[in-house]
């Protein structure tokens, strides 16, 4: 009896050790990168900063985030289930706050609104494999009532015009640290839609354009989620857009014009087999006619930091990174 409680301490021990020395292993690599770690926070702050006095100098308005809630964007993550149930209620961690702009909006009189909003996206493990997946990220989510495409994407690159100038005033010595020539692209920026995009280049044309193109560029009509607009005009096509990065960084933000009609909404989750009951809340509001039309989207924090610091991995633009597939370690 003794000695099986001796062998069992005993591999208790060693496995308490091994653990210690991968931490002690990963805590000395944090001690190397000290000094891009340093610069790295300066630039995060200083990107924070300055989107955010450059939305408020427009009058948004910045509303806290959502962590959990019965609905949330429905992006098809099929294996792993981010859903918690807690006293006989089935809540969703946050995807995106998509729904919850749109409801903001119609519960206030605000004309802009943004979030700087967490979001646990699940991804499979091969994700890992991109070198810009995060299971958990940030973005700065805005939505902008009563706007077109236009509105928004030209919102958003004086946004991103004002925002790099900033970082490139405000963090020369950081940004030498990870020898990053932060070049202030012109606007307008280039607009290409998906369709002509993949005829021209295949699969792969959001990555060849980023690859080629020599300034940040938009693709616009996808198709995806209920929420972004269909246009009624030309059914199959969607008022919708993605900004990208050049130098192979690729996607910076997702958005696009808002579906706010209940039958609309209900028609398009049936065609994409979402069950409406999970978005029962949502629909109740719908169907009083209480959403409006709006536009808006969401920028990548991390893969704004990571285009620029010219990092590869966007692990390394992360203080506490969860990597799809990687051990996560704080
Ligand atoms: N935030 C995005 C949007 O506003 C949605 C997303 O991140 N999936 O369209």
């Amino acid at each position: 009896m003794l000695d099986t409680i001796k062998k069992t301490l005993k591999s208790q021990q060693s496995l308490s050790n091994k653990k210690e020395k991968k931490l002690l292993k990963y805590l000395n690599s944090q001690d190397i990168d000290i000094e891009k770690r340093t610069a790295l926070l300066r630039i995060q702050t200083e990107v924070l900063k300055a989107l955010h006095d450059s939305l408020y100098s427009r009058g948004f308005i910045q509303l806290m985030p959502v962590i959990l809630s019965p609905i949330t964007d429905p992006l098809n993550h099929s294996v792993y289930d981010a859903s918690i149930h807690y006293s006989k209620q089935q809540l969703q961690l946050t995807k995106s706050m998509i729904l919850h702009k749109q409801l903001a909006l119609s519960m206030s009189r605000a004309e802009g609104i943004y979030i700087v909003s967490p979001n646990v996206r699940l991804e499979t493990e091969e994700k890992e494999q991109s070198l810009r997946h995060l299971l958990e990220f940030s973005q700065v989510d805005i939505e902008l009532r009563h706007a077109s495409q236009n509105d928004f994407m030209t919102l958003m690159e004086n946004v991103i015009v004002e925002v790099l100038k900033h970082v490139k005033s405000q963090c020369q010595a950081e940004l030498a640290v990870f020898e990053s020539n932060l070049i202030i692209p012109s606007r307008p920026f280039p607009r290409y839609s998906s369709e002509s995009a993949f005829n021209r280049y295949g699969r792969d044309f959001e990555q060849i354009l980023s690859d080629t193109e020599k300034s940040l560029f938009w693709i616009t009509d996808y198709k995806r989620e209920f929420y972004d607009k269909e246009d009624p005009n030309r059914p199959g096509h969607y008022i919708n857009y993605d900004l990208f990065y050049p130098e192979g960084f690729n996607e910076a933000l997702s958005g696009g014009e808002r579906e706010y009609e209940y039958e609309v909404i209900l028609r398009k989750l049936k065609e994409r087999n979402q069950d409406p009951s999970a978005f029962s809340s949502y629909l109740k509001f719908a169907k009083k006619g209480k959403l409006f039309p709006s536009a808006g989207g969401g920028l990548g924090v991390e893969r704004l930091l990571r285009f620029i610091t010219k990092q590869a991995n966007i692990a390394d633009v992360c203080l506490f990174p969860k990597v799809p597939g990687e051990k996560i370690i704080f």
